[in-house]
């Protein structure tokens, strides 16, 4: 089977969305990488020589907050130092196509979906921008202002922790059961720059492909998977879009807004 054109693949993925009602989505850090943010693949996992899920976790912080602020304080400034690419800007232009009708479930902890103007975007992972108090609970937006070494909380001087989702913690139960309700309901499950690896985001990809059999009614969705390689997600698939997100989505809306 000769490999599909981009060309029929991205006309392909535009007649979905053209007949779609409901509309979900799903990115990871692959959506951000042509803004400079990187991925956490593109370092092999390791940041520093620390695997990612040794900084990302409870223990790390115990054993080590310090280097865990250092970790997450470097992200903030690296964040604060680039802007939406035109993949975000296609994402926001969807939202505003399809309204209340679009969910963005992401596993990006950068605020870069929000900062091209998407509004109903699922943080399921949790955001760089919020502290929590490690004592009073006390969530705060921080914005990605400098913070100190080891910031403490204003209420009760205990030390503040990322508002972020680690390895081996439970996501925010409200938000992901939103995310799974958007699954269940759309039409086409777009899924952009995710290696499709970390559990229970990418179990998402599944439910869209198979709830007809899962919840037996009605059928599965369209899953458009955009992303530079195929994944280990890629036969939950019915479209591939391969080539950088950044241009790949906006080329959909192109031809959407040609309607
Ligand atoms: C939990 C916040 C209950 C932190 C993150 C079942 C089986 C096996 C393991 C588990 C399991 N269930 C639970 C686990 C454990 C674990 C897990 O999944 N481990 C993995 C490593 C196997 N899951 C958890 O711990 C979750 N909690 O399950 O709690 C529980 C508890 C204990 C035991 C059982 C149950 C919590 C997971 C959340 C952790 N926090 N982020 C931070 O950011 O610092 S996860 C973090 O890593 C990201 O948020 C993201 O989710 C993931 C990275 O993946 P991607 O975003 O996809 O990025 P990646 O670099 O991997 O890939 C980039 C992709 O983009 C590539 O495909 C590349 O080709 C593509 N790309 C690159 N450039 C472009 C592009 N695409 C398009 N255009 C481009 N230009
Ligand atoms: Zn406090």
């Amino acid at each position: 089977m000769s490999a599909e054109t981009l060309d029929h693949a991205i006309r392909r993925a535009a007649d979905a969305l053209r007949s779609a009602r409901r509309v979900a989505v799903l990115t990871g850090a692959g959506v951000s990488a042509e803004s400079g943010v990187p991925t956490f693949r593109a370092s092999d996992g390791l940041w520093e020589g620390h695997r990612i899920e040794d900084v990302a976790s409870p223990d790390g912080f115990r054993r080590d907050p310090k280097l865990v602020w250092h970790f997450y304080n470097g992200r903030r400034a690296n964040v604060a130092s680039v802007q939406p690419n035109p993949g975000h800007s296609a994402l926001a232009a969807l939202e505003s196509r399809f309204a209340s009708n679009f969910t963005l479930v992401t596993q990006n902890v950068d605020g870069l979906h929000q900062a091209a103007g998407n509004r109903n975007v699922l943080e399921v992972h949790g955001s760089l921008r919020r502290t929590r108090c490690t004592e009073c609970g006390a969530v705060r937006d921080r914005g990605l202002e400098a913070l100190a070494e080891m910031p403490t909380c204003a209420l009760c001087a205990g030390l503040l922790r990322p508002d972020i989702v680690w390895f081996g913690e439970m996501l925010p139960a409200r938000i992901w059961e939103e995310a799974v309700a958007a699954v269940e309901a759309c039409d086409v499950f777009l899924v952009v720059g995710t290696s499709a690896v970390v559990q229970p985001a990418a179990g998402l990809i599944h439910l869209a492909r198979h709830r007809a059999d899962w919840i037996g009614e009605g059928e599965g969705a369209t899953v458009v998977e955009v992303n530079l390689t195929p994944t280990v997600a890629s036969h939950a698939a019915h479209i591939g879009l391969y080539g950088p997100s950044g241009q790949t989505l906006p080329r959909v809306v192109d031809l959407l807004r040609n309607d």
